[in-house]
């Protein structure tokens, strides 16, 4: 079982699509257990986004991910990390191929509407970025007999 942190990015709110998002993810049978609406920080973007923070575009990306509410989201299930990676598709709206969220809904390469975690050591990363400990709230589904074969 892998967890892996989605934000849904300022644009998805403006947007009013949070929930058609949230939805995506449900429908696939990711397991969400952890969900809050903040406000980034420029200190939180440029932790968040270290690794970009001296590139050229940096700026303009701080300004847009601390312009409006973001959701922060933990992600579980199996191979959550690649397969919510693959949902998303290619990082630019223009080259994302459809029926990838990005490919579905963005047209840009920096309103791209939802961030993931790129690999094991990113998403353990960004989870404690967002959440302490004790507002992820693991719990079982019913429906997961329904879900999977029991030696998935
Ligand atoms: P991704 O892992 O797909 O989210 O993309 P990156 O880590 O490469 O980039 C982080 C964010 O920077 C992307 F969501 C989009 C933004 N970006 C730009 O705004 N301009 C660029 O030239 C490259 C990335």
């Amino acid at each position: 079982m892998e967890r892996t942190l989605v934000l849904l990015k300022p644009d998805c709110l403006q947007r009013r699509l949070v929930g058609r998002m949230i939805s995506r993810f449900e429908e696939k049978g990711l397991h969400l257990i952890a969900l809050k609406m903040l406000r980034v920080t420029p200190d939180l973007a440029k932790q968040h986004y270290a690794e970009h923070v001296e590139k050229a575009f940096y700026p303009g990306l701080e300004a847009f991910i601390t312009s409006a509410p973001v959701i922060a989201i933990v992600v579980e299930g199996l191979e959550a990390i690649r397969i919510v990676r693959d949902m998303l598709g290619a990082t630019s709206g223009l080259k994302a191929t459809p029926g990838t969220i990005r490919g579905d809904f963005s047209s840009s390469r920096q309103m791209n509407l939802v961030h993931a975690s790129d690999g094991a050591d990113a998403a353990a990363r960004e989870i404690q970025l967002y959440f302490q400990p004790d507002e992820i709230c693991s719990y079982s589904l019913a429906l997961t007999p329904w879900s999977r074969a029991a030696d998935e």
